[in-house]
């Protein structure tokens, strides 16, 4: 007769790992987590704009490819400066292609602009002093896949977010060169991509920032990433920075800075894009335009880049736990770490920034206490006080904002 197993039978190993592959389904927990635990990219059968992506950007998870999107997997965004193949990619419309840097021109224009003024590339880096930073750009959808109810647009995990170091000028000098009129309220973008509908009076997006943000020494016009010209998906030939704003507000492939006497109205400025409800309204709302807030600056973040969610220890092995913390308040002041779901933390080692809105690397080597499953979770305060929330925050139309505590799964074996 064969032997049938009985529960008394079937090996703790065992059970640890049913336990995970249930874990593994998302049935445990209300977020992310169970997607994070053992999900691959999703690479196979790959539309034409999509391999040749890939192929610069190996490991990316796709998220569509009319327009383009991609995000990167939080073990791949473990390097302190972003190299141009981890960065994600976020396009609301089809791209120039190709742009020739020896023949871009940028316009200053605007109901506040006292000068009208074109600056080649060449123009600005004669004209105005060049600055390298290490800036976080950071979508303002990152994280939109935890909100329930579920709402529409490109379902970004945690991979929406890179800190490359960006060569450019000051914004600040570009405007005062041109005068800038004591009526300015907001500097506009417009860039030379097409709206998908291919209709030429559409533009995908024209967003941009608050005069008084335009004017800090933090916002650059680049051309340079890590070193090298920006590549054609990221904005070639020139760019805007906006670090602490949304992703959205660095406008790429930047034609035409408009120094506006009101809020720029152009496209994404209104209804729910890049717009959260002013007072939190209960999840699933309707929301009327006018309860509407433009997003300014970015809540407090941290991301576990290693180990790789999904990771097996031998018991009494030590685990090395790091990241990288950034907030568009400012510096971070603490990293903290947590193994037994939030009841205990410990603070991690903390990197400083190489400048203001840089991301913190954070380090810390813990011994997990026996055999089991385990979560490690990231809570990061920044200068200001505000620390990141354990679940999904403020539910809004269109899902930005999500700064909850990232967290990985690991397994010790017995
Ligand atoms: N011209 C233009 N600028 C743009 C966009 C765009 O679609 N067109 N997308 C914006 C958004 S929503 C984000 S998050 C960032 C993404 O920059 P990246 O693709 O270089 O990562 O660019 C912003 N600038
Ligand atoms: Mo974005």
């Amino acid at each position: 007769m064969k032997a049938t197993k009985t529960p008394q039978t079937v090996s703790r190993r065992a059970a640890l790992r049913k336990g995970l592959a249930v874990a593994g389904r998302a049935a445990l927990l209300p977020s992310g987590l169970g997607a994070l635990l053992w999900a691959q990219p999703q690479t196979a059968g790959a539309a034409a704009p999509t391999a040749d992506l890939l192929k610069h950007k190996p490991g990316l998870r796709m998220l569509g490819d009319r327009p383009l999107n991609a995000e990167t997997p939080a073990h791949l965004l473990n390097d302190f400066v972003t190299p141009a193949s981890k960065l994600f990619v976020r396009n609301n419309g089809v791209p120039p292609g190709y742009t020739d840097p020896a023949n871009w021109m940028l316009e200053i224009t605007g109901e506040a602009c006292e000068r009208r003024q074109y600056f080649s590339i060449d123009d600005l880096k004669a004209r105005f002093e060049v600055v390298t930073r290490h800036l976080v750009l950071e979508c303002g959808g990152n994280g939109r896949s935890e909100f329930r109810p579920r709402v529409s647009g490109n379902q970004w995990t945690t991979g929406a977010v890179g800190c490359p170091r960006w060569t450019g000028v000051r914004l600040a000098d570009v405007l005062k060169a041109c005068g800038v009129t004591p009526n300015a309220v907001y500097v506009g973008y417009e860039s030379a991509d097409t709206h998908l509908s291919a209709d030429p009076k559409k533009q995908p997006i024209s967003r941009g920032v608050p005069i008084e943000k335009g004017l800090e020494d933090d916002c650059l016009l680049a051309f340079a990433m890590n070193g090298a010209p920006i590549p054609d998906v990221h904005g070639a030939p020139l760019r805007l920075i906006a670090p602490g704003y949304p992703g959205s507000a660095s406008g790429k492939w930047l034609k035409t800075l408009l120094i506006r006497d009101r809020v720029h109205d152009g496209a994404k400025m209104t209804g729910s894009s890049y717009r959260v409800p002013c007072e939190p309204v209960a999840p699933g709302s309707k929301v009327s335009d006018e309860a509407m807030c433009i997003i300014e600056a970015m809540p407090v973040k941290s991301l576990i880049t290693a180990p790789r969610s999904g990771l097996s220890l031998k018991a009494g092995e030590a685990l090395t736990v790091s990241g990288h913390a950034w907030s568009g308040a400012g510096a971070i002041a603490d990293v903290a770490l947590s193994t037994d779901f939030g009841v205990s933390w410990q603070s991690a080692r903390l990197g400083a920034a190489e400048n203001r809105f840089g991301w913190q690397r954070f380090e810390h080597t813990l011994t997990l206490p026996g055999p089991g499953y385990y979560e490690i979770w990231a809570r990061a305060r920044d200068e200001a006080g505000a620390t990141q929330p354990m679940l999904v925050p403020g539910w809004n139309p269109k899902g930005y904002l999500n700064n909850a505590a990232h967290r990985i799964a690991v397994e010790v074996l017995a």
